[in-house]
């Protein structure tokens, strides 16, 4: 059989320049706590992602979880979010001790409805967590003037969205916070690793003390922090992998530009396009089944392409609404396109280096499979 195809695969410098950003770890034997690496690399973020503050952290989730933390919410309060995303979302908000209420998305891009929030609100509101998920820009005119309004929080879950551009602004500069993943699976990585954006000045100092326990001087711990720090080895692979952030792109651009010519025209199948306004990513390779008109369910062809060795993904199925751990405290019924997109939606392999001759291998998988 072929070599297998995973839904992704890392992207790493060549081996010699990563030794060679760590050899003067030998030296220093500094290792953790916001140490040279980790100052180089948040300066180089800021600077590439033009936005006034960033706060490094070992992993996207406790990024997400102390930004809501940092917004200083009522306990209990209402955040209105989206259940088409990974588990994390949900969870930092539940694990912050306040309430998910689901919104529907929209059906073209799979971003939360914004015409939806409105009726979401309740006095007990308090915030919005959006997801701009597969890497697509949230309403964020309408989230705005809905926050404005009623006096909510924004924090922009923007795990997909690194290196994305709306409008010319980058993605970490709208809302109160917005926060980017860079785990080993996405576009830009480091080995884990997440940050916090955000431009309001008063949050810099609690958004670093709260990812090492709340220590605030050399005699002085402030609150009861917990440890979500971004590490040397962490930080030098993203200062690496962000000197071929272009190039990564534009590869990734090209298997997208394959999968588009192989699959746009077959019926049945919906390909989601790049907004306007938006500099994409090319993050995901999201496609939508229609059983009654491609001939097969989203199951099936997941299953075929297994058969050759393909690991396509369902993300996101099943919504986070419908999580086991939830005991069904949410009514799916109340977000039905999400709940129709995520029983027919794939997202297919895509990496820098996922080569043409197995994208068009991919393609005719999935076109055997129409029936
Ligand atoms: N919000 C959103 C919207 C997110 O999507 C995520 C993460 C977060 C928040 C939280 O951010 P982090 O705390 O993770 O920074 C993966 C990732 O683990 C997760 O980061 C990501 N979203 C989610 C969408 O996908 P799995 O369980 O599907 O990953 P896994 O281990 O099955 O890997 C998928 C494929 O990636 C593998 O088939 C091969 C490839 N891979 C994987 C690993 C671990 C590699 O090439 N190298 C690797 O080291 O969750």
């Amino acid at each position: 059989m072929a070599d297998k195809i995973l839904v992704t695969r890392s992207s790493m410098p060549d081996f010699d320049e990563f030794c060679k950003e760590i050899e003067d770890l030998w030296d220093s034997h500094w290792l953790t706590n916001m140490g040279v690496k980790h100052k180089q690399f948040q300066a180089e973020l800021e600077k590439y992602l033009n936005v006034p503050h960033i706060s490094l952290y070992t992993n996207g989730h406790l990024a997400l979880e102390n930004a809501l933390a940092a917004m200083n919410l009522p306990r209990g309060g209402e955040v209105i979010t989206t259940p088409f995303t990974f588990a994390s979302t949900t969870h930092a908000i539940v694990r912050q001790g306040l309430q998910p209420v689901f919104c529907d998305i929209e059906p073209v891009w799979y971003t939360m409805d914004a015409t939806k929030i409105e009726n979401l609100i309740t006095d007990k509101t308090c915030a919005i967590v959006p997801v701009h998920v597969y890497g697509n820009i949230c309403n964020i005119e309408e989230i705005e003037r809905l926050a404005q309004k009623y006096g909510l929080k924004v924090i922009y879950d923007a795990a997909h969205a690194f290196g994305v551009k709306y409008k010319g602004t980058s993605a970490a500069c709208f809302g109160d916070a917005s926060m980017f993943s860079f785990h080993a699976t996405k576009v830009f990585n480091t080995i884990e690793g997440g940050a916090v954006c955000f431009s309001n000045d008063k949050l810099v100092q609690l958004l670093n003390d709260m990812k090492n326990f709340g220590i605030h001087g050399p005699e002085e711990v402030a609150f009861v922090g917990g440890n979500a720090k971004m590490n040397e080895f962490q930080a030098a692979m993203g200062i690496c992998n962000l000197r071929h952030l272009d190039e990564e792109i534009a590869k990734r651009k090209t298997v997208v530009e394959t999968y588009r010519s192989r699959l746009s025209d077959i019926e049945g199948i919906t390909l989601s396009s790049i907004q306007e306004d938006v500099e994409t990513n090319y993050a995901y390779f999201p496609v939508v089944f229609e059983p009654t008109i491609f001939g097969s369910t989203r199951n099936e062809v997941f299953d075929t392409l297994a058969q050759s060795g393909i690991g396509a993904r369902k993300y996101f199925y099943p919504l986070t609404n419908t999580f086991d751990c939830f005991h069904g405290a949410y009514d799916v019924n109340k977000t039905p396109v999400a709940l129709h997109i995520s029983k027919r939606v794939l997202t297919l392999p895509l990496y820098a280096d996922l080569s043409i001759d197995n994208v068009n291998r991919i393609c005719d998988v999935i076109i055997s499979c129409k029936k």
